[in-house]
């Protein structure tokens, strides 16, 4: 890549009588024409990712700063009158829900700034996640058209490379839409989109927006089936042309890493065209693809395991079933020729019943299988994929997920990247270890840290006023807790929390109490009827609080509407303290706790997902740390009872309560539905999720932290002890890890 070139092309558009869109788009594409000078090394080992999300947010910013320009381009258009900053409205590209897509944007960002190949395949979502608003404090979804107003250009379309994908009832065109992403070398995110006909186009027209519930939908299956297949199918076409059916060597070429079940089918068409198509037996066929796929576990939640009706795919994909049966038969005489125990074999059988399980497939077939966080893992071969552990332990591993430090700290946070340059030279933008000879004992160091973190949270609070018309308390805490809504998650135990803290108030129980903000962002699944309760809920609460003169200037809540990646790179830096508060072992990593920490906010939560990890890094001091430990979990729930634990804790009693003694209008009987999935018999136990369990601890965790934050100095250090010891969490050191542990590939560079 040619920076200098670059800069001579921005220099030259000229802005006299463009509208933003017009000049959007020519400063993309003077970008854009940097793409061919990739580095290229012929016959590499190349990664290819699989996932059927990326969360990728707005590219503009990310990708002048990849190429080494922003700097330059902010100042360059500013002399010219045109203030970059007007791009703040382009709209994200939302093709994901959540930390599963995100994840997948950070580790392309992560491989590609260290010179990996590595390559994304995906859908092009006509329409990505829904965009929220707010009506009498209920979400009202609408369909997120992201193209409308600001186009494209950063993909190229590729009809030349078009491939077409069959089912039973049509054969679908699957276009290749090829988006660079910049680094030390350029890599390429392959979304496809489907056409041939109206029918064909629906399979690429929404991203599904639960993230939680598998619902056995024909789409769902069509949609997985389509990038998988045309993915596959044009890997292997190329093979084919270059290599002839030598297929032994092709997993000397490629690695394919399954980001989740979804792209499953990648691995029956892989099957099917080595046997179907190009004659191979099914026992070769089976040991390439052992050698080519990998595949990383996302979750453990039992309702988003997949597991599709065999007859379903009989119907719309009978090869593929076949290849399934083939597969199911195969693996099974594998194991009984090992002496596996029955039991065992049930368990990692391919095809349980009419069902087959999409996790047994991608286990039974990956050359490694790991987990996002160490406990996470840990829960993956002891339980959900005990057998398979105890078979082939040396399949599984760890690798705890990581986020990228460019968009989440670099762009996100100039002031505090500025501190560092000043303080520690250049060298922790490329290695984020060197942050740690910051010494946090410095008292001008944590000065200048906390005026930063106080700017942060000025822009943020300004921020909201403009979007959400809420003037945030100046100098109060700043608590967020901003993830999709989930009732695993907690977003309930926090709303609790705060009617815990202003009833105290309100009795004038809390003398010293620092002012506190709690700032929610959250998208609930349309159909998730108890998530888009708490929502309401939180919105209830925040009107009490916030109208209430008694307390509104010690305590605020704020729930923002449509919460996503750039609200995100605003909210995380003007963050005080993060909330992860999941029920331990739910959560099998969470990737906001590391953003908010590299930014220097403490954890506030539970011993779950990576939250384990971040303590470990920055010190049990530093973070406040409280409720029930995973080991613990089974044992509680042999004796907890709701009701017991309310009746002897009349706070408990009294916050719950609120739910249904008319504190609050629900004439829409979400409060009771709360209420009811607290205390009855539903699809799941009362109170799954512990939440008056640990609540009480939880509350007690939030007045800590407050009574801390009134020493500004001693917080600051824990902040920027946070900040500071989050190396470990930055992608670039995961990619390294699956680099070196997982794909066996190595730099272009
Ligand atoms: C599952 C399903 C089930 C079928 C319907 C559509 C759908 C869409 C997505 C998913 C995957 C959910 C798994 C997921 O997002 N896991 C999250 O992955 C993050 C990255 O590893 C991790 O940090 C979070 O803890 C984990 O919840």
């Amino acid at each position: 890549m040619n920076r200098e070139s670059l800069s001579e092309k921005l220099r030259a558009i000229s802005v006299a009588g463009k509208s933003a869109q017009e000049l959007y788009t020519e400063i993309s594409e003077a970008c854009m024409s940097e793409c061919g000078c990739a580095v290229r090394k012929l016959s590499e080992r190349r990664a290819y990712y699989f996932s059927i999300e990326y969360l990728m947010g707005r590219m503009f910013y990310n990708n002048l700063m990849a190429l080494g320009v922003l700097n330059e381009a902010r100042k360059i258009f500013a002399e010219k009158g045109f203030d970059l900053n007007r791009f703040e409205d382009v709209e994200d590209a939302a093709l994901g829900n959540g930390g599963l897509g995100r994840l997948a944007a950070c580790y392309l960002d992560s491989a590609t700034a260290l010179g990996y190949p590595l390559c994304g395949f995906g859908i092009r979502y006509r329409y990505g996640l829904f965009r929220q608003r707010f009506e009498n404090g209920r979400q009202i979804e609408e369909a997120d058209d992201w193209l409308k107003t600001w186009g494209d250009p950063w993909s190229v379309r590729r009809a030349d490379e078009a491939i077409g994908v069959t089912f039973a009832d049509m054969v679908v065109t699957a276009v290749p839409y090829d988006m660079p992403i910049f680094g030390k070398t350029v890599n390429t995110l392959r979304l496809f989109q489907a056409e041939g006909s109206p029918e064909a186009e629906k399979i690429s027209e929404y991203l599904y927006p639960a993230d939680d519930t598998e619902e056995g939908k024909l789409l769902r299956i069509r949609q997985e089936y389509f990038f998988s297949a045309a993915a596959v199918g044009q890997l292997v076409q190329r093979y084919v042309r270059k290599n002839g059916r030598q297929f032994e060597r092709f997993p000397d070429f490629h690695v394919f890493q399954l980001n989740d079940t979804h792209a499953v089918f990648a691995v029956a068409e892989f099957l099917r065209l080595l046997t179907n198509v190009y004659g191979l037996t099914f026992a070769r066929a089976v040991g390439i693809a052992q050698r080519t796929f990998r595949y990383t576990n996302h979750t453990i939640l039992p309702e988003a395991l997949e597991s599709w009706d065999m007859r379903l795919v009989e119907r719309i994909l009978p090869e593929i079933a076949q290849v399934l049966k083939g597969l199911h038969l195969y693996s099974k005489r594998k194991w009984e020729r090992g002496g596996c125990p029955a039991d065992e074999m049930r368990q990692m059988a391919v095809i349980r019943g009419k069902y087959f399980s999409m996790a047994n497939v991608a286990v039974y077939i990956s050359e490694k299988v790991n987990g996002v966080a160490a406990i996470h893992t840990k829960i993956l071969e002891e339980q959900l994929f005990g057998a398979a552990y105890r078979q082939m332990p040396e399949k599984f591993l760890n690798v705890t997920n990581g986020v990228t430090p460019r968009r989440w700290l670099m762009l996100c946070n100039e002031e505090l990247s500025a501190f560092y340059d000043k303080r520690l030279g250049y060298g922790w933008r490329t290695d984020l270890r060197a942050l740690r000879g910051l010494n946090c004992d410095d008292a001008d160091d944590l000065a200048a840290f906390a005026e930063i973190k106080r700017q942060k949270k000025a822009q943020l609070a300004a921020y909201i006023l403009s979007r959400e018309g809420v003037a945030l308390l100046p100098d109060a805490v700043y608590v967020a807790q901003v993830k999709r809504l989930h009732e695993y998650k907690r977003q309930l135990m926090t709303a609790f929390a705060i009617l815990y803290l202003y009833f105290d108030l309100k009795e004038g129980k809390l003398p010293d109490f620092t002012p506190t903000v709690f700032i929610f962002g959250a998208k609930a699944a349309g159909g998730y009827r108890r998530a888009k309760a708490v929502i309401k809920f939180i919105n209830d609460i925040a009107c009490l609080v916030n109208g209430d003169e008694e307390v509104n200037t010690r305590l605020q809540v704020v729930f923002v509407q449509n919460y996503d990646v750039s609200y995100a790179e605003k909210i995380i830096p003007g963050t005080d303290v993060s909330l992860q508060v999941s029920t331990a072992g739910f959560e099998a990593s969470g990737t906001g706790n590391m953003k908010f920490m590299m930014n220097g906010a403490v954890t506030l939560g539970t011993m779950d997902g990576a939250n384990i990890e971040i303590v470990e890094a920055s010190g049990g001091r530093n973070n406040y740390i409280f409720g029930a430990r995973v080991g613990e979990i089974e044992e509680i729930k042999k004796y907890y009872d709701p009701h017991e634990a309310v009746a002897r804790n009349l706070k408990l009693k009294r916050v719950v309560d609120t739910l249904t003694d008319g504190t609050f209008q629900d004439e829409g009987g979400e409060l009771k539905e709360i209420y009811s999935s607290l205390f009855e018999q539903t699809y799941n136990s009362p109170d799954h999720y512990l939440v008056l369990y640990d609540l009480p601890k939880y509350a007690e965790a939030l007045l800590r932290a407050n009574a801390d934050y009134r020493d500004q100095t001693v917080f600051a250090q824990k902040q920027l002890l946070n900040a500071t010891r989050s190396a470990f969490f930055s992608s670039d050191r995961a990619i390294e890890e699956y680099a070196k542990k997982i794909w066996k590939i190595e730099k272009l560079l």
